[in-house]
């Protein structure tokens, strides 16, 4: 191994060590940040829009992964550059190191629950212990000390700064005395490395850190008893299903429900310290707390939410039985009413504990429809990820403009605010695009001559599906399929139609017709920056 791969790896096993220190110190002490999530997650915020799009929306939550590994390779390689830049300069390492510090400080101080002494002392103290397994490695290799002495042509900075030669040449004769036989550096290495990734193994563990937590949401408590749900919804009927194989359930159990959303792990909110305020041009500015949400008068209510991501026959999008309050109740509180609506209350934002916003015209909460303030899903609490302990629901928008989850602020305001994904260059305005899927054939499946059910979800949320038609020759000819009952106009609804098949090549289409009429757009288009039309199209053989 030589000189320059040596100081890298001494480097880089300094860096696993302050990772594996900081992931202890969050697993037992959450309020100090996971710097390596921090800062992948700032990644994310600061990606501009059209790629930070397609990682995050698209490609949904598959690449956070990538990212944290990419991150954490980034910044174990510029550690060995460090190391090995200490070679030459230990006065520009140190000034790389303090850059390190600086970034994990500013990243770490962005999370929502920062305590700031313990992280500060953390992040210092873990690069301090880094470097020091990084120098002791070096010198085990007895590179700094060779370095040192046979070095032909010290670099200027050592020569010239008397300061640096001080502490190099002490640095050089203390090594001596606990200088390592080469060969023990990679042992040396190896150990360091895995007592690095046990502190930082064992911190995850402790934190919990990867339990996403949707299959373990508790029961929705709610004051007094169930019975205070002034309107709970019926058990949904059997006509709102079709039991074929391969259709959805008319309701998305919340395991399966799909999951959209900026953060690497979702916010821990304590519902009993959590508030939500009402600001902005509103006549009476409130704070209300889980219990005050709760209070007020609650209901249930069914509602397809669809990312606007969604490629045509995707599955970005669910169908939840949601629990919570009118947010029109909410806003009456804080004295908003229809009537008042003026330009600079023309938007209501909804704002994370998190910082991300989403924003929808204030009108549209108090047109009628049942947005809601949830806190429940599917008759549990909202899971951890799905924005627990509440999130806005909106019937007939987009997620992007309208479902903020880990809700703690709703601000009325002007037209002229751009929430989150606004300013990476999606529509301003998200109303759901009509839309339906084949759901019980797949592409390129082999079916058999007879009858073949082709099956799947249409959905226009809060204008309500009256028609579908399916065709089995590329769009030449349309046929009615059976309707399943429609919880609500808010729902997606199930269809099927009865095909006698022959053997032969076929291309399956499927198009939708809302309640006002309006059949879906043939016309194919990208989810960017509207969301996507066309048909879904699906390639069968029947044999
Ligand atoms: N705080 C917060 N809320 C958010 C998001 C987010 O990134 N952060 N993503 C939104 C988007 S783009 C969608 S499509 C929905 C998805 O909600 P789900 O994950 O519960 O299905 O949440 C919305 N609410
Ligand atoms: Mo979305």
């Amino acid at each position: 191994m030589n000189t320059k791969l040596r100081s890298f790896v001494a480097g880089a096993v300094g860096m696993v060590v302050a990772f594996g220190i900081v992931e202890l110190v969050h697993g037992l002490y959450q309020p100090v940040p996971s710097v390596l999530l921090a800062v992948a997650q700032r990644v994310i915020e600061f990606t501009p829009g059209e790629f930070a799009t397609r990682a995050v929306e698209t490609l949904g939550k598959a690449d956070i992964p990538v990212l944290i590994t990419v991150t954490t390779l980034l910044t174990l390689a510029l550690a060995g550059f460090l190391a090995y830049l200490s070679l030459r300069s230990r006065l520009l390492a140190l000034a790389g190191v303090v850059v390190l510090a600086v970034v994990a400080l500013a990243a770490s101080f962005t999370e929502p629950s920062v305590v700031p002494v313990p992280t500060i002392l953390t992040i210092v103290g873990a690069l301090y212990a880094g470097s020091v397994v990084a120098r002791f490695l070096l010198s085990a290799s007895e590179l700094r000390a060779s370095e040192s002495v046979s070095q032909q042509e010290p670099t200027a900075e050592a020569e010239g700064e008397p300061s640096t030669v001080g502490v190099r040449s002490k640095e050089a004769h203390s090594t001596r005395g606990i200088a390592v036989p080469r060969r023990n550096f990679l042992l040396l290495s190896g150990g360091a490395a895995v007592a690095g990734l046990a502190a930082g193994g064992a911190g995850r563990l402790l934190g919990g850190g990867s339990a996403q937590q949707t299959s373990t949401a508790a029961p929705l408590e709610l004051p007094g008893s169930a019975a205070s749900v002034a309107e709970t919804l019926p058990t949904p009927p059997p006509e709102a299903s079709i039991d074929v194989p391969g259709m959805p359930p008319v309701i998305t159990p919340a395991e399966d429900f799909y999951l959209i959303d900026t953060v690497i792990t979702p916010p821990r909110i304590d519902a009993e310290s959590w508030t939500l305020k009402v600001m902005g041009e509103v006549d009476n500015p409130i704070e209300l707390s889980y219990n005050d949400l709760i209070s007020l008068p609650t209901r249930e209510s069914d509602v397809t939410l669809s990312c606007i991501s969604n490629e045509v026959g995707g599955s970005l999008v669910s169908n939840g039985r949601w629990t919570g309050v009118l947010l029109s109740d909410v806003l009456a509180e804080a004295g908003v009413s229809r009537d008042k609506i003026s330009q600079a209350s023309e938007q209501l934002v909804g704002r994370s504990v998190d910082g991300w916003t989403a924003g929808f015209q204030t009108d549209i909460a108090l047109d009628g429809r049942e947005a809601l303030v949830a806190f429940g899903l599917n008759g549990s609490e909202l899971p951890l990820d799905h924005g627990y302990p509440v999130r806005l629901v909106v019937p007939g928008l987009y997620g992007y403009v309208s479902a903020t989850k880990w809700l703690t602020e709703i601000e009325l305001t002007d037209w002229d605010f751009d929430a989150y994904w606004i300013q990476r260059s999606w529509a301003k305005e998200g109303p759901i695009q009509t839309q339906s899927r084949i759901d019980t054939v797949g592409d390129d499946d082999n079916l058999s001559a007879g009858t073949v059910q082709i099956g799947g979800v249409a959905w226009a949320p809060h204008r309500g599906i009256d028609r579908v038609e399916v065709s089995t020759d590329n769009g030449e000819t349309w046929n009615d399929a059976q309707l399943a009952t429609q919880l609500a106009l808010d729902t997606w609804r199930l269809y099927v139609y009865d095909w006698e098949a022959e053997p032969g090549e076929y291309t399956l289409k499927v198009r939708a017709t809302d309640g006002e009429g309006e059949t879906q757009t043939e016309e194919e288009a990208a989810p960017h920056p509207s969301g996507a039309t066309g048909y879904h199209t699906v390639k069968a053989t029947v044999s």
